[in-house]
């Protein structure tokens, strides 16, 4: 699937159509990507979010991008790991079809995910590489109006998951 890129690099930094926040369900900012994002795109970005009372995981809200290079910010909260029994895996593919989903009623056709619910959320990286990649392999296939969607990998460890599942689809 070309139009899957895997890149590492820093969200926050990307001029695409919307960027992907993997938040909480309070959607009021906290750590990691989360973090970054909001300090990157100002306090506006918070008061937008408050306007939003909340969001369910595995679903999506979007807000303007303000002062990132990004015109919009899709927001979703991934799943918290516990041992899998829980419909995590679902859940996770219900957040990248519900964030392309949103995309695409925007008209974005460019848009960057982080890798939702890996880090302080703990979901292992190989089973949450293979269900991003297969979930927006099969959104695509089903919309040629997004043009490229593109995993930004924080560190190589995660971007060598994303490869590999990559790799493996094709
Ligand atoms: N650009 C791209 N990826 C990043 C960046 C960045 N600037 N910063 C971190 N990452 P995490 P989660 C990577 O913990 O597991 C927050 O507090 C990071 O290395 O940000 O979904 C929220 O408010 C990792 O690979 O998100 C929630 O409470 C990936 O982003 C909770 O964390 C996701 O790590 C969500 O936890």
């Amino acid at each position: 699937m070309s139009r899957i890129e895997i890149i590492q690099g820093d969200i926050t930094k990307q001029a695409v159509d919307a960027i992907v926040n993997a938040a909480n369900t309070s959607l009021l900012g906290g750590g990691g990507v989360d973090g970054a994002i909001h300090r990157a795109a100002g306090p506006e970005l918070l008061a937008e979010c408050r306007t939003l009372h909340g969001c369910r995981t595995g679903e999506a809200k979007l807000t303007k991008g303000y002062c990132l290079p990004a015109r919009y910010v899709i927001h979703t909260p991934g799943p918290v790991w516990h041992s899998g029994d829980r419909g995590e895996e679902a859940l996770l593919a219900s957040c990248y079809r519900s964030c392309l989903t949103l995309a695409a009623e925007h008209g974005c056709e460019t848009v960057d995910f982080p890798s939702i619910s890996t880090g302080v959320y703990h979901f292992p990286l190989e089973k949450a590489s293979r269900i991003a990649i297969a979930t927006i392999a099969d959104f695509l296939a089903e919309h040629p109006e997004i043009k490229r969607v593109r995993m930004v990998c924080f560190d190589a460890r995660t971007k060598a998951y994303y490869d590999e599942a990559l790799e493996e689809l094709t």
